[in-house]
């Protein structure tokens, strides 16, 4: 393994093109990779951190075709907005290019055929759908017919959305074209595949033995799956005039399949970046002493972890990843992020109403990362995360350092003199903190990184509230200066580490704190070795002039959460008149169906098990919890009592629907309080494909009250 590089190539997934970039996107790739980029630059590290726009692939001929205008004109739209958006939030890319530029068109061209010209490939023909009025063949997503599964008459050619099946075209009952509403015909058309079955060795030794140990679970889990499965080829080159030309004899009207040239944007973005910068492309791509990342979501595992490695294999002088942390999925208040259906916060939205805290977000995303599991991002808890933890913890201990500076030295570091006990203490405490969070950010680990950066501003809370410097101010000036010097050490240390996490605040810090007046820069490695009374201080020995307290983060008010979740119901009247129920064509990337289920958790033992006292139970009264739009208060009977259940269901029922409903209930769950009514266990649900939640309810109808589940 490549331990301690010096040269690192950081990838983050080239979005779609087809529409902006929400919380999602930021939450499962985009601030984790960026966290890891800015920490190894703060190392020294020689970084490329690369990303692009996505601009090939069906879903965005499709969204072309229904806004009347061209692909590229599609993709000039969001690619601008896209852009915006990372350079908004600060994620610092070196390189940020598009695969509709030329540099790229060349080098995936190039790639492929050299894996053509070195016999690579398979060839296959086979029958596909075609629509003789457009002339065209029909990718999947342009045919619809009635799902063989279900009778739903609106599915598609890879996917049915009313039951989840995933579907071949050719099973469709009554197949259309999309395009013209004909009746499409079965015509014969050459394919390049990649045989994938024959990297199926290499990928066992690479993902199964070498990396079993350092890969995330979630994404050694799906390699795994895949590879147990067998690996069959696989098409690159697709019927469509949108994309890249596949560049052989024969291939007219054929383009590479865009999961064959996306991967290949890290390289052609890298190539821009070189080529603009004056380095040389090959250091970060084809060495072996260069450690690569690709930070992706959950969706993309197989596209990195499988094809994207077998295809760097089969061309023969590439380097392969180290590592690719993927993370699960984000959802919005309980439900899953959603294009189609509007459930997301946009990035540029967000900034209107938030304008200038973008760290606030970047913290909240961080704090309730879904790393190990689909996590839920709520409007109260981005206004908890805020208030409690940024404005009381971080920005009042920096107010009170400034302030007290300010008021007692007119802004200059007072010099210190000898150290109590409990200096000592709170600085030894303070110099273990870089290697602290570094351990964590190594291991991918970005939500407990963060909570160890907040226990520095904890350290520095509990020292002045111990210390009293305001009291001390009338008795000891001697004390008073020391106290003060320790906790402006605390400010600068907080500076410094929270650059990866908090690049907006950190910069507002190192400014009120004057780095720039400072001869030597403070550095993650100096504060570490903070040491007295040798003078290796960050912020020096005394005598440095700093400036006046700014406000770092303000109170986010309930009215303003408020309007957000009113913005969020609308939406969903909205959807509700509009009858959308399903995700549509913006969810459509090719792979998505078996993306979306849960990994398992981690094993329990039968003891664990049988703990849980599960029933079959009635409810025989419900109504509205009052001003809570998520809650109903049950009356249940479990065969054992009458009892008081408060479930979140009612965005799903209303409490007329699902009174007389036979239910599973858990019924030795620790009683709690959920706006102040006693819940006195649970009520077992599930979510169909609609996000719409379903009773885990006992189909025969003479079971009793009161029977246990086992
Ligand atoms: N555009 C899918 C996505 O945005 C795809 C990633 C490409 S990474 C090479 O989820
Ligand atoms: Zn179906």
């Amino acid at each position: 393994m490549n331990q301690n590089p010096n040269r690192y190539t950081i990838t983050a997934a080239l979005p779609y093109t087809n529409g902006p970039v929400h919380i999602g996107h930021l939450a499962g790739v985009y601030v984790p990779a960026d966290i890891y980029a800015r920490y190894q630059r703060l190392q020294n590290k020689d970084v490329a951190f690369i990303c692009g726009s996505d601009e090939h692939g069906v879903p965005i001929t499709i969204k072309a075709k229904k806004e009347g205008i061209t692909p590229q004109e599609v993709v000039n739209k969001y690619h601008g907005i896209i852009k915006k958006s990372f350079e908004d939030f600060g994620i610092s890319f070196d390189n940020y290019s598009r695969t509709s530029a030329e540099i790229h068109h060349k080098t995936a061209s190039e790639f492929f055929k050299k894996l053509y010209e070195d016999g690579k490939f398979t060839e296959e023909v086979t029958e596909q759908l075609y629509d003789e009025e457009a002339n065209q063949f029909l990718a999947d997503r342009y045919i619809t017919g009635t799902c063989p599964k279900c009778g739903y008459e609106e599915a598609y050619g890879d996917q049915c959305e009313k039951c989840g099946s995933s579907l071949n075209a050719t099973d469709l009952i009554n197949p259309k074209s999309a395009i013209s509403g004909n009746v499409p015909i079965l015509k014969e058309t050459k394919h390049w595949f990649l045989p994938l079955n024959e990297y199926e060795d290499f990928l066992k030794q690479w993902i199964l033995v070498d990396h079993k140990k350092d890969w995330k679970t979630n994404v050694y889990g799906q390699c795994k799956s895949w590879i147990d499965d067998g690996l069959r080829p696989r098409a690159v080159t697709r019927d469509l005039d949108w994309g890249i030309p596949v560049p052989v004899k024969g291939a007219e009207g054929k383009v590479l399949y865009v999961w064959f040239d996306a991967p290949i944007g890290y390289i052609s973005s890298t190539k821009e970046w070189a080529a603009r910068e004056g380095k040389n492309w090959e250091d970060y791509w084809k060495d072996e002493k260069t450690k690569m990342l690709h930070f992706i979501g959950k969706d993309n595992i197989v596209f990195h972890c499988i094809i994207f490695p077998a295809m760097l294999k089969a061309e023969g002088s590439y380097i392969l990843p180290e590592n690719v942390p993927a993370n699960e999925f984000l959802n919005l208040e309980g439900n899953k992020i959603s294009t189609s259906k509007n459930w997301a916060v946009w990035l540029h939205e967000y900034l209107e109403d938030f304008p200038n805290q973008q760290d606030v977000l970047r913290y909240t995303l961080t704090a309730n990362a879904p790393e190990t599991k689909d996590n839920d991002f709520t409007w109260a808890d981005f206004q908890a995360r805020n208030n409690n933890e940024l404005v009381a913890i971080f920005g009042n201990f920096i107010n009170r350092v400034l302030v007290l500076t300010d008021k007692y030295y007119e802004g200059v570091v007072p010099e210190p003199s000898t150290f109590s006990e409990v200096d000592e203490h709170t600085l030894k405490e303070l110099k273990a903190y870089p290697a602290v969070i570094a351990s964590s950010l190594e291991r991918y680990r970005f939500r407990e990184a963060q909570g160890e950066l907040m226990n520095v501003a904890r350290l520095g809370n509990k020292y002045l509230a111990d210390e009293e410097p305001w009291k001390t101010i009338k008795t000891d000036e001697e004390r008073t200066k020391t106290v003060m010097y320790v906790a402006l050490q605390i400010a600068s240390a907080l500076a410094v580490l929270s650059e990866p996490f908090l690049p907006f605040t950190s910069d507002k810090l190192k400014n009120m704190l004057n780095f720039q007046g400072l001869k030597i820069q403070p550095t993650w490695k100096s504060v570490a070795v903070l040491s007295h009374p040798s003078g290796e201080m960050p912020l020096g020995r005394g005598g440095h002039k700093i400036g006046k307290a700014e406000l770092l983060f303000s109170k986010i008010e309930d009215e303003q959460i408020q309007q957000q979740l009113d913005k969020l119901e609308k939406t969903k009247m909205d959807n509700t008149a509009d009858n959308k129920q399903v995700p549509s064509t913006e969810e459509a990337s090719e792979e998505i169906a078996s993306a979306a289920i849960a990994s398992q958790k981690e094993t329990i033992q039968y003891e664990d098990f049988v703990k849980l006292d599960m029933r079959v139970g009635t409810i025989i009264e419900a109504e509205k919890m009052p001003k809570a739009d998520k809650l109903l208060v049950l009356k249940v009977d479990t065969g054992i009592d009458i009892r008081t259940i408060v479930s979140g269901i009612a965005q799903s029922f209303t409490a007329e629907e699902i009174i007389g409903k036979k239910v599973t209930v858990l019924v030795n769950l620790a009683p709690r309080k959920l706006r102040g009514v006693e819940s006195q266990g649970m009520i077992l649900m599930t979510e169909d494909i609609n996000g719409k939640l379903v009773f885990m309810n006992p189909d025969a109808s003479d079971v009793d009250n009161g029977a246990t589940i086992n």
